[in-house]
C-alpha cells in the first residue's frame, strides 16, 4: 500500500453519520478522502470542515449507489480526474425496521437496492484497477444484525447477512492478489439511522446505553487500512452474544428472547 499521503479512499455515503467520520480520519491521516452520496449540499459541508481541520480538501461526487449505471460514470470520473481508489469503504445503508406482516415490500427492495446491490455495484467498479496495481482494501460496513437477526428487522438483517456472506465469498475468490477485504459490524452507533429505522425512537431509547460514537467506531474502521484483519466487531460484548447464538441460536432465543425484543 502507498504511504498515507498519496492513498485514495472512496467512502459511499459520506454526507453524514459514519461516512462523514470516516472521511474526517481518513484527511487526518493525510490521505485523501472521496466523499459519495446523494445529497450534494451536505458533501459539499462536511468536505469544508474537514478541509478547515485537516487542510486537505476532499473530493465529493454525488452518487445513489442504487443506480448501477451513475455508479459505473463516477467511478470512472474517479479514476479519470483523481486516480485509483486504493481502498473503498462501502458505508451507504440505511435500514426500516418493522414486523414483518406490517413491512412494505417496497422498504424492503429500497434496502437490498442500496445495502446490498449498490455495495456489489461499487465493488466491481474498483476491482479491475485493484487488481492492475496488484493491492487494495475493500471494507464493507454490515452490522452485527448481519450476525443475529432480531424482531422487526428481518428485512434488514437480511440485507446485512447477505453483505458477510457475499464478503467472505470474495475473499476467498481475491487470495493472493494483494486485495484485502473487511467487514465492520457496530451494534447501534449514534448517527441519524434511527431517524429512518425507527420513526417512533423506542429503540434509540432502549440502546441508548450502549451507543457506540460514530467518531470512535469511524478512527477504528480507519486503523483497520494500516492492519487488515477480516472482520471489526463493536462492541466486544455484543459480538461473543453473537457468537453464542450461532452456536446455540434456540437456547439463546428462550434464555435472552427479551433482549432481542428492543425496536
Ligand atoms: O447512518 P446515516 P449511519 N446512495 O443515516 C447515505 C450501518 N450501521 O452512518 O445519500 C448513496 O447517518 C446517506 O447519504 P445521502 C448502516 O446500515 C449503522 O449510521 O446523502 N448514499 C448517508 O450519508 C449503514 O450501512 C448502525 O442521504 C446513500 C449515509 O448513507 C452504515 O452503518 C448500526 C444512499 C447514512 O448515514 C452507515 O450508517 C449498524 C444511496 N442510495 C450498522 N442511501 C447504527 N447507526 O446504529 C443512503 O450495525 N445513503
Amino acid at each position: 500500500m502507498k504511504p498515507w499521503n498519496e492513498r485514495v479512499v472512496a467512502i459511499t455515503g459520506a454526507s453524514g453519520g459514519l461516512g462523514l467520520e470516516m472521511a474526517k480520519e481518513t484527511a487526518r491521516k493525510g490521505g485523501l478522502p472521496v466523499m459519495l452520496a446523494r445529497s450534494a449540499e451536505k458533501l459539499e459541508q462536511g468536505a469544508a470542515v474537514i478541509k478547515n481541520e485537516t487542510g486537505i480538501r476532499p473530493v465529493v461526487y454525488e452518487l445513489d449507489v442504487s443506480d448501477a449505471s451513475a455508479v459505473k460514470q463516477v467511478f470512472s470520473k474517479i479514476a479519470r480526474e483523481t486516480g485509483t481508489v486504493d481502498v473503498l469503504i462501502n458505508n451507504a445503508g440505511f435500514g426500516i425496521f418493522d414486523e414483518f406482516e406490517q413491512a412494505k415490500l417496497q422498504d424492503i427492495k429500497e434496502m437490498f437496492e442500496v445495502n446490498v446491490y449498490g455495495l456489489f455495484s461499487c465493488t466491481q467498479a474498483v476491482l479491475p484497477a485493484m487488481r492492475k496495481q496488484g493491492y487494495g482494501h475493500i471494507i464493507h460496513v454490515a452490522s452485527q444484525a448481519g450476525k443475529l437477526a432480531t424482531p422487526k428487522s428481518g428485512g434488514y438483517s437480511a440485507t446485512k447477512h447477505a453483505v458477510l456472506a457475499f464478503a467472505n465469498s470474495l475473499r476467498m475468490e481475491l487470495e493472493g492478489s494483494g486485495i484485502r477485504v473487511s467487514t465492520v459490524n457496530p451494534g447501534p452507533v449514534r448517527t441519524n439511522f434511527f431517524s429512518r429505522a425507527d420513526q417512533t425512537g423506542q429503540y434509540e431509547k432502549s440502546v441508548e446505553k450502549f451507543m457506540l460514537d460514530a467518531g470512535a467506531v469511524a478512527a477504528k474502521t480507519i486503523a483497520l487500512i494500516d492492519r487488515p484483519k477480516r472482520e471489526l466487531n463493536l462492541p466486544r460484548w455484543m459480538n461473543a452474544g453473537s457468537k453464542i447464538y450461532q452456536l446455540f441460536p434456540g437456547l439463546m432465543e428462550k434464555l435472552a428472547g427479551s433482549q432481542f425484543r428492543k425496536k
